[in-house]
């Protein structure tokens, strides 16, 4: 893994309805992130956050049912263009949110520095929607079918290319509320997926060894996108739509710890931490211990 790394905010909340996850950013750096970096030797250059501008009217929908569409798109071009730069550098980048609408402008300005980028998805949901599927207009629920060239060219075509992943070097891990639309896509499309009932009956250790060794033959560089909501509310309850039944925080960190020992992983993100809804920003320092476990806290 690179040694030097830039952390890049996002306090974005306008792709979805819950106020609260802009504050985000703030939580997971309170909850100690450069500091748990710095102790594993990294270089961290903390760039702040990427400005966000505030709704028009109450988070209003635009044209596609898409809520905030131009807001969510000017903050996604700022946020490429950052990222772009920061790997064009040498830098790892961690980006930090926000809704998950942020993973567009993320997977923008990462996936133009390689021929076949990998994806994994460690989330609750498929964020498989368009306008024309998505039941909320929400577009957190949207990024990755955005990554793959599906909607609004306004989000598609950010950076001026298109699409920006293959869907055969996406693997999901922890979905369970899948909405009809994208379950027609996954199974057209051939996305890799280990919903929670692949992670019951194969185990974790499993699931990330065959994760792993997929990515690894198939790709040149893997890029982690992780949705606290992927975590039991329990044990993450600082997030806007969570789910019973999910991904434990043990299994968590062994997904990390085994992301670390594989050294596939080329860049990060950390995603809908709610600190209104949290309890003792008890999801950011989950988030935390996360991002020790991923950049090799056991391994030292
Ligand atoms: N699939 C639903 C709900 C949802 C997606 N992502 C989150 N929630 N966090 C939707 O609105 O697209
Ligand atoms: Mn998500
Ligand atoms: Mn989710």
């Amino acid at each position: 893994m690179k040694k030097n790394m830039s952390i890049i905010g996002v306090p974005m909340d306008l792709g979805q309805s819950r106020r609260g996850v802009d504050m985000g950013p703030s939580a997971i750096r309170y909850a100690g992130v450069v500091e748990t970096l710095e102790n594993l030797n990294y270089d961290i250059k903390d760039l702040g956050d990427v400005p966000v501008s505030r709704p028009d009217s109450k988070y209003e929908k635009q044209e596609d049912n898409l809520r905030n569409l131009q807001q969510v798109a000017d903050a996604n071009q700022k946020l490429a263009e950052m990222v772009d730069k920061e790997i064009t550098g040498n830098h790892f980048p961690l980006v930090l949110g926000g809704d998950h609408s942020i993973a567009i402008g993320s997977l923008a300005g990462i996936a133009k520095h390689y021929e076949n980028l990998g994806v994994i998805w460690y989330d609750a949901h498929g964020d498989l929607n368009s306008g024309d599927t998505s039941p909320s207009g929400n577009i957190h629920g949207m990024p990755l079918a955005v990554s793959l060239g599906i909607g609004n060219e306004k989000l598609t075509n950010i950076l001026g290319y298109q699409p920006k992943i293959k869907p055969e070097n996406i693997v999901i891990i922890g979905a369970r509320s899948l909405d009809p639309g994208e379950k027609d896509l996954i199974k057209e499309s051939g996305i890799n997926v280990y919903s929670m009932h692949e992670v019951d009956r194969l185990g974790m250790p499993a699931v990330m060894s065959q994760a792993i060794d997929y990515l690894k033959n198939r790709t040149d560089g893997v890029h982690l996108s992780l949705d606290l909501d992927g975590l039991d509310p329990e044990e993450a309850p600082g997030v806007g739509t969570p789910v019973i039944g999910g991904l434990s925080y043990r299994e968590s960190h062994l997904a990390m710890e085994m992301l670390a020992e594989s050294n596939i992983l080329t860049s990060a993100e950390f995603v809908e931490v709610n600190p209104i809804l949290d309890h003792k920003n008890k999801t950011a320092t989950v988030a935390v211990g996360l991002i020790g476990s991923l950049f090799g806290e056991k391994l030292k």
